[in-house]
C-alpha cells in the first residue's frame, strides 16, 4: 500500500524534465486556500523548477514529458511531524479496561501503560519490530505523505533505544519516504529506575544519546516534560547534551499540566514544542520569539477525552507557527490517518482549513527543520506533492474516513499506492 516507485513507466523514470499540467495548485507558500487555476509544475531530477500558471512556463517545456492532471487539486505532500510509529504490541486490552471503568493508575498497576509497550517492544528482534511497524507506515503513506518523524522512547535502555532508531531508519529504505528520527529516551522512567529519574538520565539517556548520535541515528532530541515523566531541570540536562552535540531539540510540553516546558524548549531554540494544552501566554511569547513551532496533537486529546484544548487564540495572537500531527502511539493516540487528524484539529481545536493544511505541510516541515527542502511547492525544493480527487482544501479536510488521494509524487517520482 505504501507503494513502490513505478519503474516500468519510462515517463516517470526519465531524468529529464517532467511537466505536470492542467492542475489546480495549492503551493502552501502563503494561504493554503489560495488556489492557482490552470497551473503547471515543471520538475527536473526530482526538484521543482517552476510551479505556477501554465502559460507562464519557461521555454524548455517543449522537451518535457507531460502529464495532464485533468484539473485535479495538487498540494504539497503531507508531513506527519510527530509520531511514535515504531513500537511493539498494542494496548487494546487497556482500552477495554478503561471502558470498563478502570483508571489510569489501575491500568498501570495491572501492567498497562507505557511500561507494557516497553515490554512488548523490547521482546521483539529488530526484524520483528520492523514488521510490526511497516503496516502503520503504509497506512499513513496511503494518504499522500512524503515525510514522517519517528521517535524512540519505548526501549528505555541504550540498546533498545538504538534498535528503535535503526528500525525507523530501515523503514526509509523500504518505502519511498523521508524519515526523520528523534531520540526520546527521556519519555518515561523505566521500572528499574523508579524513583531515580536523575540516575536514569545520567546512566541511560545521556550515554545513549552519544551512542545513537555516533551511529548517525539522531536528527533531533525530544523529551517528555510532565509530572508523570521528567522535570524541566531534568530535561535541561538532556538538552544541554544535545546542544553540545549540535543536535536540535523538541519537547512534549504542557500536555497535562503547565511546567513551563514550552518556555524551556524555546530557550534552547527548539524546533517545536508539542501538545501544549496547558500553554500560557508567556510560553507562547517565548515560542514566537524563538521561532519554535507549536505542534498540536488532537489524536491524544481525543483518546484521553481531555477537556482543555490548546489555546489556539493565544498562539495566533503571539504569532506562533502551528503544525498538526498524529502522535501515532499505542497508548494515547493509536491513530494512523493524517487526514482524520486534520479534521479533528478543525473540529476539536477550531483550527481553520488553511491552518491545518499549512500545519501538515509547510509548518510540519518547519517543525522538522527541513523547510528549505520540502513542505511547499516552489522552485528549488524537492518535488513532493499529492494529487487529490477533491475540489478544494476544505474538501480534503471535512470528510471523515474517506481517502481522496489520486497520486503521491515523491522526489519527482509517482508512487503507486
Ligand atoms: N505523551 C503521551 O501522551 C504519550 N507519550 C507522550 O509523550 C503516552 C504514550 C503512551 O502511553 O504509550
Ligand atoms: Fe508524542
Amino acid at each position: 500500500m505504501g507503494g513502490n516507485i513505478i519503474s516500468d513507466d519510462s515517463a516517470f523514470s526519465s531524468v529529464g524534465y517532467q511537466l505536470w499540467r492542467n492542475l489546480r495548485l495549492v503551493t502552501c507558500r502563503n494561504n493554503a486556500t489560495d488556489i492557482i487555476e490552470g497551473a503547471a509544475i515543471l520538475v527536473k531530477d526530482g526538484r521543482v523548477v517552476f510551479a505556477g500558471i501554465e502559460n507562464e512556463l519557461p521555454a524548455q517545456t517543449s522537451t518535457a514529458e507531460s502529464f495532464d492532471l485533468e484539473g485535479k487539486l495538487v498540494t504539497p505532500a503531507l508531513i506527519d511531524c510527530h509520531t511514535h510509529l515504531v513500537y511493539g504490541g498494542n494496548r487494546a486490552r487497556e482500552f477495554e479496561m478503561r471502558l470498563e471503568g478502570a483508571t489510569y493508575e489501575e491500568v498501570a498497576r495491572a501492567g498497562g501503560g507505557i511500561v507494557s509497550s516497553v515490554k512488548a517492544t523490547n521482546a521483539l528482534s529488530e526484524d520483528e519490530l520492523l514488521a510490526q511497524s511497516l503496516p502503520r507506515l503504509d497506512t499513513l503513506l496511503s494518504e499522500g505523505l512524503s515525510t514522517i518523524e519517528i521517535k524512540s522512547g519505548y526501549g528505555l535502555n541504550i540498546e533498545a533505544e538504538l534498535k528503535m532508531l535503526r528500525v525507523a531508519r530501515r523503514l526509509a529504505t523500504m518505502r519511498p519516504v523521508r524519515i526523520h528520527t528523534s531520540y526520546l529516551a527521556a519519555h518515561a522512567v523505566p521500572v528499574e529506575y523508579r524513583g531515580r529519574a536523575d540516575d536514569y538520565i545520567a546512566e541511560v539517556v545521556l550515554p545513549g544519546l552519544d551512542a545513537a548520535h555516533g551511529e548517525g541515528l539522531v536528527d533531533a532530541v525530544d523529551g517528555f516534560c510532565e509530572g508523570i515523566a521528567f522535570s524541566p531541570a531534568q530535561i535541561s540536562r538532556v538538552f544541554d547534551k544535545a546542544k553540545a552535540l549540535g543536535i536540535p531539540v523538541k519537547l512534549h510540553a504542557e500536555q497535562l499540566s503547565n511546567l513551563g516546558g514550552a518556555k524551556l524548549a524555546a530557550s534552547y531554540d527548539a524546533l517545536s514544542a508539542d501538545h501544549l494544552e496547558y500553554l500560557d501566554k508567556d510560553g507562547a511569547k517565548a515560542m514566537a520569539a524563538a521561532g519554535t513551532v507549536a505542534v498540536l496533537l488532537p489524536g491524544a486529546f481525543y483518546t484521553l477525552r481531555e477537556e482543555q484544548a490548546p489555546p489556539v487564540h493565544v498562539l495566533r495572537d503571539a504569532g506562533v507557527h502551528i503544525a498538526v500531527a498524529t502522535d501515532c502511539n499505542p497508548g494515547t493516540s493509536p491513530l494512523t490517518s493524517l487526514l482524520l487528524t486534520m479534521n479533528m484539529a478543525c473540529t476539536l481545536f477550531r483550527l481553520t482549513v488553511d491552518e491545518v493544511l499549512c500545519g501538515t505541510t509547510r509548518e510540519a516541515a518547519r517543525a522538522l527543520g527541513i523547510l528549505n527542502e520540502t513542505g511547499t511547492i516552489e522552485a528549488g525544493k524537492s518535488a513532493d506533492f499529492a494529487v487529490w480527487n477533491a475540489t478544494s482544501p476544505a474538501d480534503l479536510v471535512y470528510r471523515i474516513g474517506f481517502n481522496p488521494l489520486c497520486a503521491r509524487i515523491f522526489r519527482g517520482q509517482r508512487i503507486t499506492q
